[in-house]
C-alpha cells in the first residue's frame, strides 16, 4: 500500500511503531523495520551514549530505515539530538513538547522530522517549522497523552495541514488501520500491540498485564501535575490517585513514579510499576511476531478498504 508516508519514509507498509521508553530498543525497532515498517527506538529517559549504542545495534540488525523517538523532557534531549544528527538516523520523532530548536540541525543532515502532536496548534506550527509530517496523537495512547480523542484529532489535524498525517492512540488491529485511513491518515503508529511483540524485550509479566487487560483496564495518572500518563491499573495507581485526589505535593507524586516504568518493563513489577499502554490493550490477545503482527494488520486492512 503506497502513500505519501511510505514514499517519505521509504518503507514498504503504513505502520510505524511507537518510540516508547525502555520498551523500543533497537531489537525491536529492528524487528519493525525488517518486516516493513518502520522500527523506531525510543530514547525515553536514556542518555545520549545509549541511544547511541542503540543506533549503531540497529544498524547491524537492519538495511531498511528505522528511526529515534526524542522524548523532549529527556535532560539530554540536545546530547541526543545531536546523536541523532551524527549518526544519520532516517527518521526522527518527538514526543512530549516542541522540538523546534533542533529542526534546523535535523533537516540539513536530510532526517526526516515527524513530530507527536496531540493538538491542532501544534501541529500547524510544526509545518510552518518544516516537518515533513506530524503523527496525531489521540488520548486513547499509552504513557504521555494529550486529551483529544483519535477520531476527532486525526480528521483535524488533516483538516489543518497539507503535510501527511499518521494516526495514533486506540489502533491495534486491520479495523483500526482502515478507521484511520477513512479520517485522512496516511499511516499509523501502533505502541501497545508491539509491546507484546516475541521480539520485544519487555519482562513477561508486563506483556501478561497487557494480554489481559480488558477495555476499562487503563486508567490516567498525573492529570493535576501537567503530565497526564495513561497506564494500566494496579496497586501504584490507585496509591497515586488517592494521594492525588487527597492534593498532596507534587514532589511526593513524581516520586511515587520516579523509575516506576523502568521497574515494571526491566524487572516485571506490575505491581507497583507503571504499566504503560493505551486504551487498545483490550484488542490486543496474543505474543505474535512483528512480521506476523504487520502483515494480518495489512490483510485485514486491505479486505475491508476493498483492495
Ligand atoms: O511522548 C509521548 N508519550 C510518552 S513519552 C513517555 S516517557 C515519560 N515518562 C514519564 C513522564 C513523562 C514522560 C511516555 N509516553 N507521546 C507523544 C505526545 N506528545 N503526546 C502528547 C504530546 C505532547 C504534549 C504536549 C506534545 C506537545 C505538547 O506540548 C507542546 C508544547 O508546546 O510544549
Amino acid at each position: 500500500m503506497k502513500t505519501r508516508v511510505t514514499e517519505l519514509l521509504g518503507i514498504e507498509k503504513p505502520i510505524i511503531q511507537g518510540g516508547m521508553a525502555w520498551v523500543a530498543t533497537h531489537e525491536l525497532a529492528s524487528a519493525v523495520s525488517n518486516a516493513g515498517g518502520l522500527g523506531i527506538i525510543g530514547a525515553g529517559g536514556a542518555s545520549a551514549s545509549w541511544v547511541r549504542e542503540q543506533i549503531q545495534a540497529a544498524k547491524k540488525e537492519t538495511d531498511r530505515p528505522f528511526g529515534v523517538n526524542l522524548m523532549l523532557m529527556n535532560p539530554e534531549a540536545d546530547d541526543i539530538a545531536k546523536v541523532i544528527a551524527e549518526e544519520n538516523v532516517k527518521v526522527v520523532t518527538t514526543g512530549a513538547g516542541n522540538p523546534a530548536k533542533y529542526m534546523q540541525m535535523w533537516k540539513e543532515k536530510g532526517i526526516r522530522v515527524i513530530p507527536v502532536v496531540a493538538s491542532v496548534a501544534l501541529a500547524k506550527l510544526m509545518e510552518r517549522g518544516g516537518a515533513d509530517a506530524v503523527v496525531a496523537e489521540g488520548t486513547e495512547s499509552g504513557g504521555h497523552i494529550g486529551s483529544q480523542t483519535t477520531m476527532t484529532l486525526v480528521p483535524q489535524v488533516v483538516d489543518a495541514v497539507e503535510i501527511p498525517v499518521i494516526a495514533a492512540g486506540g489502533i491495534a488491529d486491520g479495523r483500526g488501520f482502515a478507521a484511520a485511513m477513512m479520517l485522512g491518515a496516511e499511516a499509523v503508529q501502533m505502541g501497545t500491540r508491539f509491546v507484546v511483540a516475541k521480539e520485544s524485550i519487555v519482562h513477561e509479566n508486563y506483556k501478561q498485564k497487557v494480554i489481559k487487560a480488558k477495555d476499562i483496564d487503563s486508567e490516567v495518572t498525573g492529570m493535576s501535575t501537567g503530565h497526564p500518563i495513561r497506564v494500566i491499573r494496579n496497586k501504584m495507581t490507585r496509591e497515586y490517585l488517592k494521594k492525588e485526589k487527597e492534593g498532596v505535593s507534587l514532589d511526593e507524586l513524581e516520586t511515587m513514579t520516579l523509575g516506576a516504568l523502568r521497574r515494571a518493563v526491566v524487572e516485571g513489577d506490575v505491581t507497583y510499576g507503571s504499566v504503560m499502554a493505551g486504551q487498545s490493550a483490550g484488542l490486543v490477545k496474543k505474543e505474535e511476531t512483528c512480521a506476523e503482527i504487520i502483515c494480518e494488520i495489512m490483510a485485514d486492512a486491505q479486505k475491508l478498504l476493498g483492495r
